[in-house]
């Protein structure tokens, strides 16, 4: 099961591949509509002011409905980018922003938004990844959830997760969320930008998924978020927490009922145990602000960057759905890998124990 995503922010569209699905997967363009909606810009005055469709065309893979088993292609159109001064963005690097390290390595710059390095590569992560969602529901009762659990300093003074898809940051508890607006209305009038964390729990995986060594589930998950833009850091479990824990304290008591406690978050050697899936994911400030900075221009002269535009002031808001993305396209792909080698309980040889659900 692998997905590739294609595409540049002011091109003519974006799109993925998605090849591997298994075949007789009910799939519409209506089942991306939900996740592409809590990612998109220009729906509140904290995120970009682009205001996109995000319409999803479904180009292959599916006949009469269901998933055919051959590679999905999904195209969504851009609709709503402005061309700005592309010469003057093509001639100078954004400090903290990969135009400096695309130029180190193609010597080409495609200006155009941002090209792959923007934000909007994400549509994309966020539309293959309602596919895996859908299959890991349906197949295996999987439900990956994220909501925000840092906005710059400010962290959830409570948890209720019912309050989370009711607000415009994800935040896990309501009565924080007037702060927050204000928080942001000042981050966005002095011009800067601040990082966020996001939360992902991932519940319903059967003990068993991921690999002992190489295609750990921890690695392929840390590979995956980190391979989201803007992504600094990555936890599994108490994550950096564990470096001040005693053993005694971070492993989890096993009861005949189950384990006791879960600072694991949901893996033990690579594989996992069955409790909840706990990933976290730290989310840079964005790079593109309209505070001056000193730079270089592509001949190696001084500039000052100002970059103008719509931009987020901070890209974790929109990050939730696709951490949840990632998490559940690295999910799938462990439970067919692990369906392909263990099969399902079953299949295995009668003389070999059953494996304990
Ligand atoms: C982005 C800049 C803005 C955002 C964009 C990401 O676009 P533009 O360059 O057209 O003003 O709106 O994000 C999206 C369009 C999206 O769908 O996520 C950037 O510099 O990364």
């Amino acid at each position: 099961f692998a997905v590739t995503t294609f595409g540049e922010s002011h091109g003519p569209a974006i799109g993925c591949v998605v090849d591997g699905c298994p075949p007789g997967l009910p799939l519409a363009a209506e089942d991306f509509r939900h996740d592409l909606e809590r990612r998109a810009t220009g729906r509140t005055r904290h995120t970009s002011a682009r205001r996109e469709a995000d319409e999803v065309e479904i180009l292959s893979g599916v006949y009469e409905g269901l998933t055919t088993g051959t590679p999905i292609a999904l195209l969504v159109r851009n609709t709503d980018a402005r061309s700005r001064d592309y010469d003057r963005i093509a001639a100078q690097f954004r400090p903290g922003h990969a135009d400096y390290t695309y130029w180190q390595k193609y010597g080409i710059r495609d200006p155009r938004g941002g090209g792959r390095a923007s934000a909007r590569e994400t549509t994309m992560r966020v539309a293959a990844g309602t596919i895996a969602r859908k299959w890991l529901a349906q197949r295996h009762g999987v439900a990956v959830r994220g909501w925000l659990s840092q906005l710059g300093d400010v962290v959830p003074a409570g948890f209720d997760e019912g309050v989370v898809e009711g607000n415009p940051f994800f935040w896990p508890h309501a009565p924080q969320v007037q702060e927050l607006e204000a928080y942001m209305d000042a981050l966005r009038k002095s011009g800067d930008s601040v990082g966020a964390r996001v939360d992902v729990v991932a519940t319903g995986l059967p003990p068993g998924w991921g690999e002992p060594v190489y295609g750990k589930l921890d690695g392929e998950l840390a590979g995956a978020l980190m391979s989201i833009n803007a992504v600094k850091g990555v936890e599994i479990g108490d994550g950096f927490a564990s470096v001040a824990q005693r053993g005694s304290a971070h492993r989890d008591p096993i009861a005949p009922e189950g384990f006791a406690s879960n600072h694991a978050g949901g893996v033990l050697g690579g594989i996992s145990t069955g409790q909840p899936l706990r990933c976290s994911v730290a989310f840079k400030p964005t790079s593109s602000l309209r505070l001056p900075v000193d730079s270089v221009d592509t001949d190696g002269r001084p500039v000052e960057v100002v970059t103008t535009g719509r931009h987020d002031p901070c890209v974790g808001i929109r990050a939730v759905p696709i951490c949840e993305a990632m998490v559940a396209l690295v999910l799938m792909d462990q439970a067919l890998r692990h369906r392909a080698q263990c099969g399902d309980v079953g299949d295995v040889d009668p003389r070999i124990p059953a494996r304990k659900p």
